[in-house]
């Protein structure tokens, strides 16, 4: 066995299912061994950022890591910015980057670069190998690292992948998260009791089914409110789960909202702090006189962390009715004439099935959605965390791989579609039961609205140009169909109620271009 193929046992005996690969000369005995090591399921991206977005969206459906194959320092940039969204969502990623020879690296070669720098602006865990015979346990340890929710990369010379392995299997280490800190528990508990307005403010593995119970409990028996962070990785939204408080995107309506408070217990959720820093405006939401406090670390569960609390609080076994407290299905009626972003929105949730996973990558156009969707069949909604826009048809994929039995529905800006499209190829190839809606707005609005924001009101053509898609328009059917996605365009409610329907009926990739007006 050489050490690519101990990379992949190790990998497969720890669970690994999938890779999503874009490999290259220094990777080429990994990319043999899928041949002779079975059970990896390897997945071709077309490029780095669908690898590193489908593993995004791979791991926060299974939350156990999904595996990237990419190649030296060029093939991992690539890939970064998704990573980084993976980062910030907390999920589990497995990066493999092949390296050059080892012996080969002092003639500095025209693909060498520093990885390991860039390697650590993403990755909580990282090592370089040292050995061929190192290859199981460098496996092993990186995957264990990443249980944590963080990115674990390990950089492979190309000639200890074809070398002989002569070492042990390894088991993964033994995986526990952090157990939690009784004294921030009481901390936290006597602070909710004493506070006249406290609120719980919900990320990460809490805002899983048995967290939000837990959390419906707590405001039950403490009358907290129950706020949720922008842009979390995954919700179990939908009939049966709490009414939570989205904090809002943009400072104004975050700053009304969290002033309305006068205590704050966070659980997998950092402070609250603007997105950017905007001329005269601030960083922290919260003000001195208000009180805070996080109960968990990156290193401990989240969700169990809150379970502690709401025993702390006897509010795990109180009979306090949380029914009224969760909310209750109501079907929206399905919109009707010319589109505009709200009658998508609209028409998504009128159709959307059962268990569906909503992969929201809508930008300015799906802001509506939130609004209406809580009172749905329950659903996974993922939403982009990091910012780092062209996340949302690589997640996807990934979400589709690792859930096939469930319909996928892509809310997509149309902007951000164009930085990754290439998932549809993968897509396609894939055979993913995947809808994606291109939110077809022909701009990029966000930036003409934070112009606006910032007091540029008249634009002149030149900056204008920075933000237009419209010359010349894209042509999503063909772009689409040119990567064996069947799509059609519409423009009226009608259509894409036929269309979305149409398309849930089949199996397998379909995109529909919602024109927006
Ligand atoms: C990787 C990356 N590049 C650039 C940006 C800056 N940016 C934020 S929103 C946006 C435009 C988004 O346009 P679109 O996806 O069409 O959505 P819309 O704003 O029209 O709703 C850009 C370029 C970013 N967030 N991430």
């Amino acid at each position: 066995m050489n050490g690519a193929e101990i990379i992949l046992k190790t990998a497969r005996d720890a669970g690994v299912e999938i890779c999503f690969a874009n490999a290259g000369t220094t990777e080429l005995t990994l990319v043999a061994a899928f041949d002779t090591v079975s059970g990896i399921r390897p997945v071709l991206g077309l490029f780095e950022g669908v690898c590193t977005g489908a593993a995004d969206g791979s791991g926060r459906m299974k939350q156990k890591p999904a595996m990237t194959l990419l190649h030296l320092g060029p093939g991992f940039a690539n890939g970064i910015a998704n990573l980084h969204n993976a980062r910030r969502a907390r999920t589990p990623v497995f990066n493999i980057i092949g390296q050059h020879a080892s012996w080969h690296l002092t003639a500095d070669p025209p693909l060498n670069m520093d990885i390991a720098c860039l390697v650590k602006t993403v990755s909580g865990w990282q090592r370089s190998s040292r050995s061929v015979n190192a290859l199981a346990q460098d496996t092993a340890d990186a995957l264990a690292a990443s249980l944590y929710g963080q990115i674990s990369t390990i950089i492979v010379s190309a000639d200890y992948q074809w070398s002989e392995y002569e070492g042990k299997s390894v088991k993964m280490p033994h995986f526990e998260f952090d157990s939690f800190d009784q004294k921030k528990i009481e901390a936290a508990a006597k602070l909710i009791k004493k506070s006249t307005k406290p609120a719980l403010v919900l990320g990460g593995r809490t805002l899983r089914k048995p967290g939000l119970t837990t959390a419906a409990k707590i405001k039950a028996a403490t009358g907290c409110d129950l706020l949720m962070v922008t842009f979390p990785a995954y919700f179990d939204s939908g009939e049966g789960s709490p009414l939570l408080k989205r904090i809002p995107y943009f400072p104004e309506q975050a700053s009304a909202l969290l002033g309305e408070y006068d205590s704050f217990i966070l659980v997998g959720a950092e402070e609250p702090v603007a997105f950017f820093g905007y001329k005269g405006g601030k960083s922290h939401y919260l003000a001195n006189s208000q009180k805070w406090i996080r109960i968990d670390t990156e290193k401990q569960d989240a969700a169990a962390v809150l379970q502690a609390l709401a025993e702390e609080l006897g509010a795990s076994s109180s009979k306090d009715n949380i029914s009224s407290l969760l909310a209750k299905y109501e079907l929206p009626p399905p919109p009707t004439g010319k589109l505009t972003a709200q009658k998508m929105c609209a028409a998504i949730a009128a159709l959307q099935p059962e268990n569906c996973i909503i992969v929201d990558e809508g930008v300015t156009s799906s802001a509506s959605y939130y609004s209406i969707a809580p009172t749905l069949k329950p659903y996974s909604h993922l939403t982009l965390t990091g910012g780092a826009i062209g996340q949302g048809m690589p997640c996807a994929l990934g979400a589709a791989l690792a859930c096939p039995d469930r319909k996928v529905i892509n809310i997509e800006a149309d902007g951000s579609a164009m930085y990754t499209l290439q998932a549809l190829w993968s897509q396609a190839h894939e055979k993913t039961n995947v809808i994606t809606l291109i939110c077809s707005n022909r701009k990029y609005f966000t930036i003409e609205y934070e112009c606006l924001r910032a007091g540029y009101s008249s634009l002149g053509k030149e900056a204008k140009a920075l933000m237009s898609l419209d010359n010349p328009p894209l042509d999503w059917v063909k772009l689409s169909r040119g990567m064996n996605v069947p799509a059609v365009s519409v423009s009226t409610a009608e259509e894409l109620v036929k269309e979305l329907k149409a398309a849930l009926n089949q199996s397998g990739p379909h995109l529909i271009e919602v024109v927006l007006g």
